[in-house]
């Protein structure tokens, strides 16, 4: 069955198998959403998503080697977002919650079928195709839906972005390390137009450069109806790569390099709105999936830890919000809020809400956002898992570093347990337990409720499958 065959009016969702691979497991729910007739007011969304650019890579979170002005002046014509997190220390997984509103635990998404941290090339298995996304959702409701960039959640075609709600696909299908250069085994690192192989090995110079191009096409094509823009940028990810206009300017080397190019793209997709007279009804968030890597460049001061920990460097984004009007200028946010409570929040603003017959995790943030006075966090808690393993709990200013197991090899020793006031230090320097045995209690009993809920090591919690193929094939070019 081709994608133009099935009828995505009625059905939002690709249900059981196809012929082109079966799928394994599935919760078979079909979801039935009415068309939304009225869609010409709704706002337009684009979401900028860098991969692993690290809490203080950017002018307006801190940054003195970045030159990154056109992001600083979202931030300064939006609000800033202090305490905003990933779910995930690395990408598959913390991509998984941005798309479905839950952590990755919720949708199987928290490690690959051979027990990795992310998928690689050739994977079987992919985010469900019954999950509902936030391209989903926004298509429900008469969006133009487009993903340009890194998907990183599946790369057999039963798993790729135009099965999960987006119209449209312009990008690679998993990390810029993934090509035949690092591994024989995997294909050349190939640049996708919607199913089809356009370009092997892709030349990553010029992504950020094409995916910017194709963002304003879209854009442009799509300026007298709402749109989503989910653009999910393949740098600052090692390989660093930039277009000759960037190559060798910045202070940072490489990486400062694909930063300002990354700053350069969204200054021209700021103009764009600008130009079409979209700037007061568009909402444009930029963040990254997860903390910088520690060797390759990037900065996650003030905090402590890289990618892949759960230490706050790990999972606190840069977080900017921009929408005149609506979002304040020059805000500052720090109430904790997540990628998962971006599919509430922007299914309530596009005149929907968030799929009422499963659990969703995120919820609505909007009364931050727009600044109302005394907003909280809706969350009581957060939770930082690493794989299957819940690590540490946040709850207001407090942050418990749970005494997991560690196992190397045949040893197993346990993680000290660890709380940090993360109001007064951000760093994660001083354990605080001892003081304070009454919060330490509070946050284990927190924990103990997420483990109950999400599961935790081999204890299962409610959890959904996530999407499997029997038999995945590499993406090459027709031909090839
Ligand atoms: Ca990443």
């Amino acid at each position: 069955m081709s994608s133009e065959n099935i009828n995505r009016r009625n059905f939002l969702k690709l249900a059981g198998s196809t012929a082109a691979g079966a799928l394994l497991s599935g919760c078979g729910k079909k979801l039935r959403i009415k068309l939304d007739e009225s869609a010409s007011k709704k706002p337009n969304f684009i979401i900028i998503f860098c991969d692993d650019m690290g809490y203080g890579d950017l002018g307006c979170f801190g940054s003195t080697k970045h030159r990154t002005p056109n992001i600083d002046r979202m931030a300064a014509e939006g609000s800033r977002f202090t305490s905003f997190y990933v779910t995930s220390g690395v990408c598959t997984p913390s991509r998984s919650s941005l798309m479905t509103g839950c952590y990755p635990r919720r949708v199987s998404m928290h490690k690959s079928a051979r027990n990795e941290w992310v998928l690689f090339p050739v994977a079987k298995k992919g985010l469900h195709p019954d999950e509902i996304t936030i391209a989903d959702l926004l298509k429900s409701q008469g969006y133009a839906t487009a993903c340009f960039g890194k998907w990183h959640l599946g790369d057999q075609p039963e798993f790729l972005p135009r099965r999960q709600g987006f119209d449209y696909y312009y990008g690679i299908p998993y990390s810029n390390d993934m090509g035949a250069k690092q591994r024989k085994i995997n294909p050349p690192l190939p640049l996708m137009r919607n199913e089809e192989v356009i370009e092997a090995p892709a030349d990553q110079n010029t992504l950020t450069k094409r995916y910017t191009e194709e963002v304003i096409k879209f854009i442009t094509a799509n300026k007298d109806n709402p749109f989503f823009v989910y653009l999910p940028h393949t740098m600052v990810h090692n390989p660093v790569h930039s277009s000759e206009n960037f190559r060798g300017k910045s202070a940072n080397g490489g990486y400062g390099d694909a930063a300002e190019e990354i700053d350069w793209s969204t200054g021209e997709i700021l103009a764009t709105l600008k130009k079409f007279g979209l700037d007061d009804n568009t909402l444009v968030i930029f963040t990254s999936d997860n903390g910088a890597a520690s060797r390759w460049g990037g900065s996650n001061l003030p905090l402590s830890g890289w990618k892949g920990s759960t230490m706050e460097g790990g999972m606190r984004e840069p977080c900017v919000m921009r929408w005149p009007g609506k979002i304040p200028a020059g805000g500052e946010c720090d109430e904790l809020t997540s990628t998962i409570d971006l599919l509430p929040t922007l299914a309530k603003l596009a005149g929907t809400q968030a799929p009422d017959d499963r659990i969703i995790d995120g919820e609505d943030i909007w009364p931050l956002m727009a600044g109302k006075k005394d907003a909280k966090s809706p969350h009581e808690a957060f939770y930082y898992y690493r794989m299957d393993q819940l690590q540490a709990v946040r709850s207001g200013k407090w942050k418990l570093h749970l005494p997991y197991e560690i196992r190397r090899k045949n040893k197993v020793t346990k993680a000290q347990l660890k709380l940090y006031d993360l109001d007064a230090d951000i760093g994660e320097t001083t354990n605080v337990a001892e003081q304070n045995p009454d919060v330490a209690r509070r946050l284990l009993a927190l924990a103990e409720k997420a483990r109950a809920d999400l599961g935790d090591g081999n204890r299962k919690g409610n959890q959904r499958e996530a999407g499997l193929v029997v038999t995945p094939k590499p993406l090459t070019m027709s031909g090839s």
